[in-house]
């Protein structure tokens, strides 16, 4: 059994929902656990007026009872307050009445950077937004909720999952320069996994691989650019004699590593080292002083589509990037250890951890 997550939510739209499936039975969430992430995932420097609207919450539909998990799907809602100004536009069926609030009108001037033109030409679209609701980054907080999740798994084996914006003082003086000049900024992310044992992932087949795993959870999030794991790119410019972790032993039996070049990955395989992987963000698209675009409807040239935007969502990243690598480090733990009741799994890590020479931290 592994775990999955499938979601679906458009910006504007009523609610995000994600079914997650293949948590062991007997797992204890806690609605402020959850709460806290997606409340974490708001609070980004940079963000637009739209979270002074949102206050996440998670809702849970299914798969848990009295704060247990059953063993069965995990349903999870987060419901868009916004919705609210966009009834008409955003009704999921055809409107009824004048129309009213926001999202009336067709957009036909697509913003470089967004989903708006691939979506429309792909699609077939007239209107734009039918693209960019989904594409909008709103629904990685029932992701954060997963993720959350997912960390509540991952904490039974000891597992700790935290991102991190590279840089943060430099990132607020760009954001205050860029907001003045109604620009936008990106920037770069860090997650750092620790206690995760050695052997997660398998150099079996591509698909198996945690560092490729780790990057298409990355590449998934809305934005994300560039994906590295441990020294990355530097790695390319060394030498072998100081790219690599040299292998010692230690009082007891253990292996240990004095440096951490490859980031807690091997032939895509953890090494029991902390996991270290970062994420490069893009500026937004939506600007406030809008690059040039052509009008889909005309074709007479024209500037994109200006609508309330952020001016980075940095710091929201490092809260979605660690939930997106919770995730996947629970789905490969799922793989590892099995168990339908989470005592079978974590006396499955059990064995394992007291097979191998390898201690956690914890
Ligand atoms: C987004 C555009 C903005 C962001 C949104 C992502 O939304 P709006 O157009 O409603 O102001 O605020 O992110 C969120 C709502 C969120 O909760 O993260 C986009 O185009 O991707």
């Amino acid at each position: 059994m592994t775990l999955q997550l499938v979601s679906a939510g458009e910006s504007h739209g009523p609610a995000l929902v994600a079914i997650v499936t293949g948590l062991p039975a007997g797992l204890v969430l806690e609605q402020e656990t959850i709460d806290a992430d997606l409340r974490r995932r708001q609070q980004g420097y940079g963000r637009s007026p739209r979270q002074q609207i949102e206050t996440d919450e998670v809702e849970i539909l299914a798969g848990l009872r009295h704060g247990r998990t059953l063993g069965t799907p995990l349903a999870l809602v987060v419901r868009n307050r916004d919705h609210a100004n966009w009834e008409w536009g955003m009704s999921p069926w055809p409107p009824e009445g004048e129309p009213s609030g926001k999202g009336t009108k067709p957009v036909t001037l697509p913003r470089p950077g967004h989903a708006d033109l691939a979506g429309a030409l792909k699609y077939g679209l007239a209107d734009v937004r039918d693209a960019l609701e989904r594409a909008s980054a709103r629904h990685t907080a029932v992701h954060v909720a997963a993720g959350a999740v997912a960390k509540t798994l991952l904490r039974a084996i000891h597992v700790t999952v935290e991102g991190a914006v590279l840089d943060e003082e430099g990132l607020r003086a760009r954001i205050d320069e860029a907001r003045a000049e109604r620009d936008t900024v990106g920037g770069t992310v860090e997650v750092r996994a620790r206690n995760v044992p050695p052997g997660f992932g398998s150099y079996a087949t591509k698909e198996d691989r945690l560092d490729a795993r780790l990057a298409a959870a990355l590449m998934g999030i809305q934005a994300v650019k560039g994906v590295e794991i441990g020294d990355g790119f530097a790695l390319a410019e060394r030498r072998g004699s100081e790219a690599h972790d040299e292998i010692l032993g230690a009082t007891g039996g253990e292996l240990r590593r004095e440096t951490n070049h490859a980031g807690g990955i091997e032939a895509g395989v953890s090494n029991g080292e902390e996991i270290v992987v970062r994420a490069a963000m893009k500026p937004l698209p939506t600007l406030m002083k809008p690059l040039a675009s052509v009008d889909l409807e005309t074709r007479e040239a024209g500037e994109a589509l200006v609508e309330r935007s952020d001016v980075a969502a940095v710091e929201a990243l490092a809260v979605v990037a660690e939930a997106a690598v919770a995730f996947e480090l629970a789905r490969a733990a799922r793989e590892k250890f099995g168990g339908d009741a989470l005592p079978d799994f974590v006396a499955a890590y059990d064995a394992y951890v007291e097979r191998i020479p390898w201690r956690t931290t914890h």
